[in-house]
């Protein structure tokens, strides 16, 4: 017969750094022993960014420091502990022969890749991990019924679930959504656009250095380090986001500025997804900035929609298709990943900028992500896998259940428009609208064809044309296959000859490497 009360060990991930969790909720801090353990393993099966590398393990350093404060004992494995196996299985099987235990328990991880190693292991005891708003059950409950999945619907299930921005059974002030007025912002508004920033302390340097030299190879400027690493410096960088950018988030949540990285963006995603702050306060702190007059409520209600909206809804559709859903290939799309995705060497003012930023804070905001990376991608028909890597590689925010749905869904369409028909392909108008970008580029954005041409304009046309089989039909291109066919035959030809001969540069530089 099992023994219920012999001790367990409860296994808590380096994005699994809340109190709340409930692995932590359902075991015995007298019984019980945490295993936290760093591993080579989780750095490298993509290569993850230098600045993700140091947050992570800064702040599972931090998070472990406080559940000892709370009477936890821990069994804490350090990535230089020289019997250290690189894996987080090898450490769990390592933990329970020198502790000698039986039972583990683990809040489900984030990842399919991890989810597939713990499951069907008769000792192991994985829980519902249940800080996101809609469980398993509740997504597929929803979704189980629907011809066609809509995250708007998804979304005023949520609203109405946690009362959010709610008046009895109605939205606040009669809509759902209030879009974005798609304005640039006056360089007098940018003052208030910096996220909060905080000094490494002496656990933090001590990972900057270790990263340094272990990870040295990686993607990415690790100094100056500036991320919060503990749950009090996350709930002041959502304070600090409450009370600056988030009255003029709904604004100017799509435009793009140079030297202006950060904008309106709250700079928040890094600490939700390593369970720093939970969704539900970062969206009750909003929803108070705007009944306090703070904040207007388009800001409130589309902030809150990507949270409760937009998080919720993507995080669904992954465990709904996994694990096929990392190798959706809908547009077959097989060019390799240009180079300059890691260097930043274009001459695409708009692309060079996206990467620099992304290489040196591991944080670009959204519309650089759709409209900016993700965009040329689609038009030049990267290889959606190489694609994914890339992002997951890139950002310190990135893990496979949030980037997946966004990179292989929202962005590259390789889902075959599963999550949304919407498609995200624009030609170098769209940038100029919600940019400055153009203005320092080699290329010119009002050139359509031939030499100096913005590469955005061909790519589109050629994209569509690529692909009129898959997506003539969608209701989203409609007016630009029609506008299409109402160009002369030699214009057509113009911008296919066009695109031809920059993807040929694309094609030509990978090959001579
Ligand atoms: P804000 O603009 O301030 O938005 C507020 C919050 O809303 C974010 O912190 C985030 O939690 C949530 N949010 C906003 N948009 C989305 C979205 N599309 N999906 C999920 N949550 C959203 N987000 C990640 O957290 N991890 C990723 O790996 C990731 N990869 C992406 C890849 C692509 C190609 C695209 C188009 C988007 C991706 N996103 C990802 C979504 C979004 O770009 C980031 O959440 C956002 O840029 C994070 O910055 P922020 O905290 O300043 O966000
Ligand atoms: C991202 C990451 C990194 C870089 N390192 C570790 C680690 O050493 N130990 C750990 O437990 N978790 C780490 N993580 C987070 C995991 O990759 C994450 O828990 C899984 O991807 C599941 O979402
Ligand atoms: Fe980007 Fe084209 Fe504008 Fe250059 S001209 S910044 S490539 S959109």
């Amino acid at each position: 017969m099992k023994d219920t009360n012999a001790p367990k060990l409860l296994v808590v991930l380096g994005d699994q750094l809340s109190l709340s969790l409930s692995s932590l909720r359902h075991a015995d801090p007298y019984r019980d022993i945490v295993l936290m353990a760093e591993v080579a393993g989780e750095a490298t099966y993509v290569r993850h960014h230098k600045k993700k590398i140091a947050f992570v393990l800064s702040a599972m350093r931090h998070f472990a420091g406080e559940l000892k404060l709370y009477g936890w004992p821990i069994r804490y494995v350090q990535l230089g502990d020289p019997d250290n196996t690189g894996t987080l299985m090898g450490e769990i099987e390592r933990a329970r022969q020198d502790l000698d235990i039986n039972d583990v328990v683990v809040t489900a991880p984030g990842e399919h890749r991890l989810a597939a190693q713990f499951a069907n292991i008769p000792w192991l005891e994985m829980l519902e991990d249940d800080r996101f708003l809609a469980g398993h059950a509740d997504f597929n409950g929803w979704a189980d019924d629907r011809k066609h999945l809509r995250m708007d619907y998804f979304y005023r299930e949520m609203r109405r679930k946690t009362g959010l921005l709610m008046a009895g059974s109605d939205p606040v002030g009669g809509q759902w959504t209030y879009d974005p007025k798609y304005q640039k912002p006056s360089k007098q508004d940018m003052s208030h656009s910096e996220p909060l920033r905080f000094e490494p302390d002496a656990i933090t340097k001590d990972v900057l250095q270790m990263v340094e030299r272990r990870f040295d190879n990686h993607f990415g400027t690790l100094r100056p380090f500036w991320f919060g690493v503990t749950r009090k410096n996350a709930q002041a960088a959502l304070e600090h986001f409450a009370t600056t950018g988030l009255p003029h988030f709904g604004d100017h949540q799509d435009a793009m500025l140079h030297n202006a990285p950060f904008l309106y963006h709250s700079v928040l995603s890094l600490y939700l997804n390593v369970g720093l702050l939970s969704p539900l306060e970062v969206c009750r702190r909003v929803e108070r900035a705007y009944t306090e007059g703070h904040a207007p409520l388009n800001a409130a209600e589309s902030y809150i929609r990507q949270i409760i909206g937009w998080r919720e809804y993507l995080r669904g559709i992954y465990w709904r298709e996994m694990p096929g859903y990392t190798k959706s290939n809908y547009l077959n799309a097989k060019r390799a990943l240009p180079e300059f995705y890691w260097t930043a060497m274009t001459d695409m003012a708009c692309m060079a900028d996206a990467i620099d930023q992304t290489r040196d804070e591991a944080y670009a905001h959204h519309v650089q992500r759709l409209m900016v990376t993700g965009n040329f991608a689609l038009l030049a028909g990267i290889d959606p896998v190489q694609v994914h890597e890339w992002y997951l590689a890139v950002y310190a925010d990135a893990y496979e259940w949030v980037e997946a749905p966004n990179v292989i869904g929202m962005s590259q369409f390789a889902d075959g428009g599963l999550l949304g028909s919407k498609l995200s392909a624009a030609s170098g108008t769209y940038i100029n609208t919600i940019s400055d970008h153009c203005g320092n580029c080699r290329y010119d954005v009002h050139k359509k064809t031939g030499e100096g041409a913005c590469p955005f304009n061909p790519l589109y046309w050629d994209f569509l044309k690529r692909n009129e089989d898959k997506l003539r039909g969608n209701s989203h291109t409609g007016t630009a296959y029609q506008a299409w066919d109402r160009m002369s035959a030699a214009k057509q030809q113009d911008y296919l000859d066009s695109a031809a001969a920059y993807l040929k540069t694309l094609d030509d530089w990978d090959h001579n490497q």
